[in-house]
């Protein structure tokens, strides 16, 4: 190793819900270790994803999108991000390019502006960026009044247009992120990229999966327990219990003689199986607990009460 200056530190990544923080993620790590959909609320606690280079580690913080929670799953959410806003060296907010600015974005912008204020006293302030999303999808007349705007904030030292699906200007923002954190060792080996356990990402994939096939409340009202993984010679057999809130919700789970829990199951099992590299057997079963959005022994058994930044 030559004596050039090492950086590391945490980034977090924040925005109003579904404008494409996972899919950062995911960009950067050139691995799946946060489950994207097309519906809000996807994410429901901080993912840590850990880029090691020979000059920098880049600790990214995932978060759920930033709003007001309705339940106590919502809080717990919200606290996770909150964990994340109060320890970050850089604060990566995301924006929907597409949409353009929203009154929940200027309610994140705020949001951002009150713990810049409140952590001014640290030795260390943190820098934030603007990452402007999905303009493989935005023309660019669009776009040019947006960074405007997103500049007179004078809360971002950059605004940067990117494409977290394709990687335009990925690299960009990249380089921006790391000249803006400090000088530090590496925290985390470089095999080590993410704190996901294996049976929190085999649940999350799954969900993944009924986040895709349902609509409307369903989405928002499942959770997944991963209950057994047991690795036979030839095949991993996983068991998973679905969680929703009403017995109406299971009966559109498992659909018309059963066919819609078959379709979600084969497209699990598909990702699974890319997931661990092997042939996978998942058996999967749908359970109603009754609000288990409110229930915190139910959100602790699921994993939710213990995605705060550590
Ligand atoms: N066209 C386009 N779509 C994108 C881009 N980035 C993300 N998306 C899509 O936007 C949707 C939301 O992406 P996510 O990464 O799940 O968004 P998120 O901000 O993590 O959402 P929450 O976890 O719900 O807060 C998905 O359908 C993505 O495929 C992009 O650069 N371009
Ligand atoms: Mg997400």
């Amino acid at each position: 190793m030559s004596d050039a200056i090492h950086r590391s530190g945490f980034v977090g990544i924040v925005g109003r819900p579904n404008v494409g923080k996972s899919t950062l993620l995911n960009y950067y790590l050139k691995e799946k270790v946060a489950i994207v959909s097309p519906k809000p609320q996807t994410t429901r606690h901080r993912i840590l994803g850990a880029l090691t280079r020979d000059d920098a580690q880049i600790i990214f913080l995932d978060t759920p999108g930033l709003q007001k929670p309705e339940h106590a799953l919502g809080r717990h959410m919200q606290e996770a991000v909150k964990a994340v806003l109060d320890e970050a060296d850089v604060i990566a907010v995301m924006i929907d390019g597409r949409v353009g600015l929203t009154d929940a974005d200027e309610q994140v912008f705020a949001r951002i502006k009150e713990v810049v204020r409140w952590r001014r006293g640290e030795p260390r302030v943190p820098a934030v960026l603007l990452a402007i999303n999905k303009v493989d999808a935005v023309k660019k007349p669009k776009l040019l009044p947006l960074l405007e705007a997103c500049a007179k904030t004078g809360l971002f030292a950059d605004c940067i247009p990117v494409s977290a699906l394709t990687g335009v200007q990925m690299d960009t923002l990249l380089e921006r992120i790391v000249a803006h954190l400090p000088e530090g060792p590496r925290w985390y080996e470089p095999g080590q990229r993410t704190d996901q356990t294996p049976q929190r990402l085999m649940s999350e994939f799954i969900r993944e999966q009924i986040l895709m096939a349902t609509h409307e409340e369903v989405p928002h009202a499942v959770a997944v327990l991963v209950e057994q993984v047991e690795e036979r010679e030839r095949v991993t057999v996983i068991q998973a219990t679905i969680l929703v809130e009403r017995p109406g919700q299971k009966a559109i789970l498992i659909g018309r003689g059963g066919l819609m829990l078959k379709r979600i199951g084969t497209a699990a099992r598909q990702q699974l199986e890319r997931l661990l590299g092997r042939k996978v057997h998942l058996e999967l079963w749908v359970k109603v607990a009754e609000d288990w959005r409110e229930d915190e022994r139910m959100l602790r058994e699921l994993g939710y009460l213990d995605s705060g930044a550590s």
